[in-house]
């Protein structure tokens, strides 16, 4: 059999990083897991290639090529997914679909052959059995969430590693929060399963032996949610990345009650975590009870994201305006806060209601749904009547982005950011300095030279090239992902 595994195309969203990625000369961040994850399920003896369409395009001889097409996506990606499926169809194909988008909308894509629902550890392989025995069906579904102890190394060898900036492994999923908004514990559980710490180490040998250096995102849905095994797994992996040279830099999503536990900070520092993406979604007290998110309140938020920063970890943030309980300065406090926290990657978006969701099933009940979500909760769109006036509320999260993203705002957060996170080491050594030279050349050419707000750039870049080398680094990195932010603000949240 030959497999053809399909990522569809991402839009140009925040999360896409596309304006950024051009300056490293890379095509996407980060490659589909899922999909890796998956090729390693299916029989040896199968063919399997690899499509990213945010990497190349799919070519009509990719599909003719193959017998069977595994294609996954994520609601963002719906669109896209639809024309993969038709295309392969038309060329009369068996059609696989899988992941979160099938998972939380099933049925909407209803050209394909099979359907996978949650995670496929159990039934891929009983699918491959139905298949061969010509009893396959058009649903599979687990009974149960399977261990972890059943996923094996993803095929990393599959994918182009040269086109993405960072490649991915799995240390767990699921999330023991329960916060109002979260499709996370819907698909994957609120009992964390980890892997083990072998597993995990096996998965980085996999790595390091395709050739990978450099960023590895720990893409967990909360990394510390299984407190006492991640204690386990983080001396293992600091004594792994000393035995290698430390070859990785990892960044990873965790709870803000990170910052409550210290061994757990000096372990992941010890262990080579850069940066963390913490779901901090708004400084407001009543607003944080309204979504559940309980574990944002129990301390000082500000003072929480400063103790990460201060264990060396650069402070990555989603924040989110539109819940009922906002009050009428929410837009300010958001801003402030932001300032205050420096916090120069913020991700603020307005409240979504996930499909399947306790927030949908609420507001289902109260008569307030309007739509199902193009699943981009930076579009500016809404999809629930909220209790603020529609259009007010939309018009302070435009003007939210505008503000984070202006030259002064984000040039002056990446500046506080870096003074607070005391890195004592310096990024692992994987570029080339010919490639460090270009992508400064392109940075210094597209912000310095041609963009309107360059004189806001030169006055950065003096400061930065005062900082020690590998600071400045950092700080020019977090330049090219200012530009990527606020080329995208200024296409979707123009002054009216
Ligand atoms: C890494 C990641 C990203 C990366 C993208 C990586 C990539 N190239 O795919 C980045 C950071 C760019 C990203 C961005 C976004 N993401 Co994201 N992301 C994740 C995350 C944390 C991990 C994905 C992953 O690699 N998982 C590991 C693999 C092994 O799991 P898996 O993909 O689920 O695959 C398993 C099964 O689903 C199944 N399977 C998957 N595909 C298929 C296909 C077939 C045919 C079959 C049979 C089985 C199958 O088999 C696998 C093994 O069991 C997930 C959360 C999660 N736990 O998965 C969110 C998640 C997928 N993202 C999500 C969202 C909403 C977004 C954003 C819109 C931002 C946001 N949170 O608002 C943006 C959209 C992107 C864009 N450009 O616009 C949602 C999706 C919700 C939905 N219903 O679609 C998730 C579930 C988390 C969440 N609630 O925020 N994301
Ligand atoms: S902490 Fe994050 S992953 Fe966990 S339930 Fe809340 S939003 Fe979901």
């Amino acid at each position: 059999m030959k497999a053809l595994l399909v990522n569809p195309e991402f839009p140009e969203t925040y999360w896409s990083f596309r304006h950024a990625l051009a300056f490293e000369g890379k095509r996407a961040a980060f490659p589909p897991l899922g999909l890796l994850t998956l090729s390693a399920m299916l029989p040896r003896p199968w063919e399997r290639r690899l499509v990213d369409l945010n990497v190349r395009p799919l070519k009509a001889a990719d599909i003719a090529w193959a017998d069977i097409i595994f294609a996954t996506a994520m609601l963002v990606q719906k669109d896209s997914l639809r024309r993969v499926v038709q295309r392969c169809k038309e060329q009369g194909k068996r059609v696989v679909i899988g992941g979160p988008y099938v998972t939380t909308s099933m049925g909407h894509v209803p050209e394909a052959d099979h359907l996978f629902l949650g995670e496929a550890e159990t039934t891929l392989p009983q699918f491959v059995q139905d298949l061969a025995a010509g009893t396959a069906q058009h649903c599979y579904q687990a009974a149960e969430r399977p261990p972890l102890s059943a996923t094996p190394i993803p095929d990393f060898g599959l994918a182009e590693l040269k086109r993405y900036s960072a490649m991915s492994v799995q240390y767990s999923r699921g999330c023991p929060f329960q916060c109002e908004f979260c499709d996370i514990i819907e698909i994957y559980g609120r009992i964390p399963r980890t892997k083990s710490t072998a597993q995990l180490l096996a998965e980085l040998d996999a790595l390091r032996g395709v050739g990978w250096r450099g960023t590895v995102f720990i893409v967990d849905d909360n990394f510390i949610g299984n407190k006492r095994n991640v204690k386990r797994l983080l001396p293992e992996l600091a004594a792994w990345q000393e035995r290698h040279g430390r070859p990785f830099a990892f960044l990873t999503e965790a709870s803000v009650n990170l910052a409550e536990d210290e061994e757990l900070l000096a372990g992941m520092r010890r262990a080579g975590f850069r940066s963390v993406f913490l779901g901090i979604e708004t400084p407001v007290a009543e607003s944080l009870r309204e979504a559940r998110k309980t574990q944002n309140t129990r301390g000082d938020l500000l003072e929480s994201v400063r103790t990460i920063q201060r264990h060396g970890l650069e402070v990555m943030g989603g924040f989110i305006v539109g819940f009922d309980t906002d009050p009428a300065d929410i837009f300010e406090r958001q801003l402030t806060f932001i300032r205050e926290s420096a916090i120069p990657l913020a991700m603020v978006g307005l409240l979504t209601a996930l499909p399947d969701t306790q927030l949908w099933r609420r507001l289902e009940r109260e008569g307030r749904l309007l739509a199902e979500s193009s699943g981009n909760n930076t579009s500016g769109s809404l999809n629930f009547v909220p209790k603020m006036d529609p259009a007010r509320l939309v018009a302070g999260y435009q003007r939210i982005m505008r503000t984070l993203y202006s030259p002064r705002e984000y040039y002056q957060r990446a500046l506080d950011c870096l003074k607070r996170v005391s890195q004592e080491r310096p990024e692992p050594h994987h570029r080339s300095l010919l490639r460090d030279v270009v992508a400064l050349t392109r940075i210094a050419l597209t912000l310095g030279v041609l963009d309107h707000e360059r004189r806001a750039f030169w006055h950065f870049f003096r400061r930065a090239a005062a900082a020690p080398r590998e600071q400045f680094a950092a700080l020019m990195r977090l330049a090219a992902m200012g530009y990527h932010f606020r080329k995208l603000t200024e296409v979707s949240s123009r002054e009216p």
